[in-house]
């Protein structure tokens, strides 16, 4: 069986959290493949109970799924242990989790680094979760990372955590006038907490090279979202990784001719949290209104998040940069009690009309949506469970969407709950 990636298709927050648990009941691994705790994915149980994940994958929930972190994420250890402990109280089994012993840490200095780093960046800042994302893919990237792997070996783990700071240090003090770095503080720390997940430790990508050719289904559950993606996103307001399709393959070790099914998860309106542009925003009471109907507030800042209008300029870009072959439509009986439902088909980027996402970020700070609207429709939707349950105006919606985003809508979720979804194809 080949793998299946979910990803997101705006700017994160469309629901990845419910469409994992969907599917995971079809899978026997769940892998995250990028991201860390910034992530925020919600999944409401059929009894009722929610969960909010963060470093863990949503397969977690579903018993008998192998859940992996693979090597594409950044790990806290102190988040990995509360995330643990406080799924365990709730008594989740969580003894199927894995932990790639490629994985970077978020080291404490990495928090503090991310947080004074958007302090001095005043206005200018990305908005950013605070949780030390940007500064541990950095360390990555600068060869000056410390992976799980590391944990085994103490002399290693104090060499490299020794060789991160000199630099780092000098900053703090110099330029931020912070307070050093204890080297040996941060290595007794970490290697505490190690012991309590020593034993999750393990060659992840060869585990799930074997599941694939055992026939076992992989999902690959993606974190944030296509625009938030640090090559595909609106730079430099994005995170610091690729939660696109592609980076499932190089943040899992398994090859791109594994994976045959790419679902986009892709909210029936737009909504974004942190700075960056956003043509199709909503600063007035339809937008506030939108906020309020979504429950649209961070999962793990609790910031508001920003809300617009469907941007089929954005879901056309996402189809094509992930290869995305279906859609999960969700939130659409948020829309419920409009009147008319403007869609963004195009922008008008200093006087001229595009269709597609402009070349350059300059053109996407630029863009005004140009807009069709649709008839909206009064009835509450959340009973549906089936296409011709929706009244003809949400179903002629779904349909342009469709036909504007260039991929099939093959669910579409009513409401939070597992069994609110529409099962199209
Ligand atoms: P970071 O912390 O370095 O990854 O921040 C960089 C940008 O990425 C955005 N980002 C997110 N956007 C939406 N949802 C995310 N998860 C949480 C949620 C967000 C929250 O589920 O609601 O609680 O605030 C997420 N994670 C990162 C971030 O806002 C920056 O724009
Ligand atoms: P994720 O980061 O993509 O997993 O999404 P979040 O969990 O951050 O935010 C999505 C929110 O929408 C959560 O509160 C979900 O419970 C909720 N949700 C998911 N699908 C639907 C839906 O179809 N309708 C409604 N009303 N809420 C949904
Ligand atoms: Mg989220």
């Amino acid at each position: 069986m080949p793998a299946i990636v979910l990803i997101g298709a705006q700017w994160g927050d469309e629901g990845k959290g419910k469409a994992t648990d969907l599917l995971g009941e079809q899978a026997q691994w769940v892998v995250r493949y990028q991201g860390g705790n910034n992530a925020g994915h919600t999944v409401v149980l059929p009894d009722g109970q929610d969960f909010a994940l963060h470093l863990i994958p949503s397969g977690i929930l579903t018993p008998g799924v192998t859940n992996v972190i693979a090597n594409g994420v950044v790990v806290d250890p102190g988040v990995l242990l509360d995330e643990l402990s406080g799924l365990e109280a709730r008594g989740i089994d969580t003894s199927r989790l894995l932990l790639s012993a490629d994985a970077h840490l978020i080291m404490p200095y990495h928090v503090a680094i991310d947080r004074v780093t958007e302090r001095y960046l005043g206005k200018k800042q990305i908005g950013t979760t605070g949780r030390g994302i940007g500064p541990a893919y950095q360390d990555k990237v600068a060869r000056q990372g410390v992976r799980v792997q590391d944990l085994l070996d103490e002399k290693i783990l104090r060499q490299k955590v020794e060789a991160a700071l000199e630099i780092k240090n000098q900053i703090l003090v110099k330029v931020y006038n912070r307070r050093a770095v204890d080297v040996d503080e941060t290595v007794d720390t970490v290697l505490e907490q190690a012991e309590k997940f020593r034993g999750r430790i393990a060659d992840t990508k060869l585990l799930v090279n074997e599941a694939l050719e055992r026939d076992e289904t992989v999902l690959l559950e993606g974190s944030q979202g296509t625009l938030l993606d640090v090559d595909h996103g609106t730079y430099p307001f994005v995170t610091s990784s690729n939660p696109t399709a592609g980076g499932a393959s190089s943040g899992s070790g398994i090859g791109p001719t594994s994976i045959n099914t790419v679902i986009g998860i892709l909210k029936a309106y737009t909504t974004r949290v942190g700075s960056g542009p956003f043509p199709t925003e909503l600063t007035d009471e339809a937008g506030e209104n939108l906020r309020k109907q979504g429950g649209e507030f961070g999962v793990t800042t609790g910031r508001s998040r920003r809300t617009g209008w469907f941007d089929a300029c954005i879901a056309r870009y996402a189809t094509r940069v992930n290869g995305i072959t279906d859609y999960f439509l969700t939130k659409l009986d948020v829309l419920s009690g409009l009147d008319s439902l403007p869609v963004c088909v195009g922008y008008d980027v200093d006087g001229t009309r595009v269709s597609e996402m402009p070349m350059t970020q300059t053109g996407v700070h630029h863009a005004t949506p140009v807009y069709e609207e649709l008839p909206g429709w009064r009835e509450d939707i959340s009973g549906a469970r089936s296409f011709e349950d929706l009244p003809a105006n949400a179903r002629a919606y779904v349909e342009r969407l469709e036909e504007l985003s260039g991929a099939r809508i093959s669910a579409i979720g009513v409401g939070p709950g597992r069994e609110q979804t529409i099962v199209r194809h």
